[in-house]
């Protein structure tokens, strides 16, 4: 069956404008462009094209998420002040002061809730096997109140919530492998025993004092939050060895209908943001292990919905390894670049990695 795919024109278009990274432009250092520019994901986007991967997807087109939508996440402030704030000439800040954008960007962020909407849609009515809506801007952190570290609508947990309103759909389970913790997520759905959120994140990265392998949910959900906060410096033995003995007997265990995947590449060998060494071959055999998993426990169904990712030149390299995966097709495209970083000495999972996926497995008694 086949592999949906969600991209538009106007997720390009999403303006966090001249920054120095991340901080606002000074007479210091000649201005450059904010992290979450639109580059790397329209280059993943153009890939999909000139690769012809394209020929081989479902397109989805991705709906408009709703005021009601919006608001099973989030506080009707919070949507109101990115409404106000959008509709202004010099447009705003999605909470943090580090989470700018252009006028406008209201309609495009509801257009990227409403891509995450649409694939796991079509994934749930059987339309497609699976689907990677490639969206933006990116979600997992933005919490309830407020949007934060470039996300301005949790784009993923208001897919998951518009489908169970939508229908009736019981346990979810997410799987975040940007770099960055999960912590909107998480949060949403800390109470919460329907949804399990696994966040594999670099270990103290961002946010500050987020993502803890002691957070584990609360009340009714607790044991129901997951988190593997891995060392810097790991790579793809430490990431596929995390799949292998902590998600999938997690998953094994939790039996979910739906498996939703915040895909971030920034844990990749080449990005600005993160310090972790995964290439597109861990990539694509973290997606062989969440399709097999899914196959065994919900007809494959997985919705992937893009995050963080900050490289131009190997975020789209990585993306076409993960929807080569799940669509079953392999393009003519060779990475020229990958090779050589998946002979790297630091892809081995070391005895200190290990030690943390180790201690997950014991806290989850997996
Ligand atoms: C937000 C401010 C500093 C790090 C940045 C993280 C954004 C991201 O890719 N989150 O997944
Ligand atoms: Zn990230």
């Amino acid at each position: 069956m086949a592999t949906g795919f969600v991209w538009h024109e106007l997720y390009g278009w999403h303006d966090t404008g001249t920054y120095n990274g991340l901080i606002a432009p000074s007479a210091t250092v000649q201005p450059w462009q904010h992290f979450e520019s639109a580059e790397s994901k329209t280059r993943f986007a153009s890939l999909v094209e000139v690769s012809g991967l394209s020929e081989h997807l479902t397109r989805i087109a991705p709906v408009i998420a709703t005021e009601e939508d919006i608001l099973r996440v989030h506080t009707r402030e919070h949507l109101e002040r990115i409404q106000r704030e959008s509709a202004t000439v010099k447009g705003g800040d999605a909470g943090d002061g580090t989470s700018p954008f252009a006028g406008g960007a209201y309609d495009i962020a509801t257009l990227a809730a409403g891509g995450a909407i649409a694939a796991a849609r079509a994934v749930m009515n059987g339309e497609v096997r699976n689907a990677y809506a490639l969206i933006r801007p990116p979600g997992h952190h933005a919490r309830p109140s407020t949007g934060m570290g470039f996300c301005i609508f949790a784009n993923a947990a208001i897919a998951i919530k518009s489908l169970r309103a939508e229908v009736g759909i019981g346990r979810i389970a997410t799987v975040d492998w940007d770099v960055h913790h999960g912590n909107g997520t998480q949060e949403i759905f800390y109470n919460d025993p329907d949804t399990l959120t696994i966040s594999i994140h670099q270990d103290g990265l961002f946010p500050a004092n987020s993502g803890h392998l002691r957070d584990r949910g609360e009340g009714a959900g607790d044991g129901y939050a997951m988190n593997v906060p891995l060392p810097g410096g790991s790579g793809n033995g430490a990431y596929v060895e995390t799949i292998e003995r902590v998600v999938v007997p997690a998953l094994r265990r939790f039996k979910p209908e739906l498996i939703v995947v915040p895909s971030g590449f920034d844990a990749s060998a080449a990005d600005p943001l993160g310090r972790q060494m995964v290439t597109p071959t861990g990539y694509r055999a973290m997606t062989k292990l969440l399709m097999d998993v899914a196959d065994e426990v919900c007809d494959g169904r997985i919705v992937m919905t893009h995050e963080g990712g900050y490289s131009p030149f190997y975020v789209p390299y990585c993306g076409l390894a993960v929807l080569e995966e799940m669509s079953g097709h392999k393009t003519a495209i060779d990475d020229p670049i990958t090779p050589g970083w998946d002979e790297l000495p630091g892809q081995e999972c070391t005895e200190h990695q290990r030690a943390i996926i180790e201690s997950v497995i014991a806290a989850h008694s997996l």
